[in-house]
């Protein structure tokens, strides 16, 4: 069923009021969590996750007070899906950044709670004769699962990001380790190739990097909310590491100039020299399991 009314997904995946539907930001349809231990909520549109809380903690992951919530624009914040590309599509820089799914209106196929309590959703969409699906676990960890199937009769190429924007008390004191020694592409060098060093990643300017060919758990170390956030994976092969600083947040209409402190990302992906070719038929999957403790 394609554009159901809130009425009729909330009769057909009645929680009661563990999960329910309702009108969200914009007049876009979300499904808003409210289970024993946990909060969360993700939006049909672009199948973005956008408040993910476990009992006992401030929000881990963050939004943008400037966001849209606009059917043609992607949300600030949260995760967006980034698929069938990462950043600018290669052969034609008019096409949206970061690729169609975060744009696209998705179907729920299934909402249901765990044994444990967890409440799980599934979305799909079919993106560019690719089948997409989304699951997403809220629980004492949110785990994201992109499944994807390329349906077409040719092998093709695909890039993918679950660009997870996360809550931290100031940029400029957190450490994040796990990636020492990985190759990556800086971004803000005119894509210069370079390799991590031995000391945690800390932010002092705009940062933006494509790191490779690593499977790697991130941690994030937060002195100032006194928690520890851990990003870890599967399925993928390159984490990007993102804060936008003065200068850029300031050239982005859904982004505060004055947020950046609040931020970054750890974005689980395949991108650049890890993108991912599907035959005909074949499929795969990545997952991001995020998780936060007391320091
Ligand atoms: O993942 C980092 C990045 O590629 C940055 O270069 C910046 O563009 C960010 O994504 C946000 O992209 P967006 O298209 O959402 O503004």
């Amino acid at each position: 069923m394609s554009n159901p009314t809130i009425d009729q997904l909330n009769q057909r995946f009645d929680l009661g009021g563990l999960a329910r539907f309702e009108e969200g930001r914009g007049g876009l349809t979300r499904l808003v969590i409210a289970a024993p231990g946990v909060t969360g909520e993700v939006y049909l549109h672009g199948a973005h996750v956008t408040h993910w809380q476990p009992e006992g903690f401030a929000p881990v992951l963050w939004v943008s007070a400037r966001s849209f919530y606009e059917s043609s624009k992607p949300i600030r914040g949260g995760v967006p899906i980034c698929f069938p590309w990462f950043g600018a599509k290669v052969d034609d820089p008019a096409a949206p950044a970061h690729g169609l799914a975060r744009t696209r209106a998705w179907d729920v196929s299934a909402v249901h709670r765990t044994a444990d309590g967890e409440i799980v959703v599934e979305l799909h969409a079919i993106i560019l004769d690719f089948a997409v699906t989304y699951t997403v676990t809220f629980g004492p960890t949110l785990t994201m699962t992109l499944h994807v199937q390329n349906r077409a009769r040719q092998p093709r190429a695909f890039e993918a990001a679950l660009h997870t924007y996360l809550t931290v008390g100031d940029a400029r004191e957190v450490q994040i380790r796990g990636l020492a020694g990985t190759p990556f592409i800086d971004k803000t060098d005119s894509a210069k190739r370079k390799v991590q060093g031995a000391e945690p990643i800390m932010f002092s300017g705009e940062t933006d990097r494509l790191y490779l060919g690593t499977t790697a758990a991130c941690v994030l170390d937060d002195p100032v909310l006194m928690r520890r956030i851990t990003v870890e994976k599967s399925g993928s092969n390159s984490t990007v590491v993102w804060n936008p600083w003065i200068a850029k947040s300031a050239t982005m209409a859904d982004f505060g100039d004055d947020e950046w402190p609040g931020m970054c990302c750890i974005e689980t992906a395949n991108a650049a020299d890890n993108a991912v070719t599907l035959a005909s038929t074949a499929d795969c999957t990545m997952t991001a399991a995020v998780r936060v403790e007391r320091r």
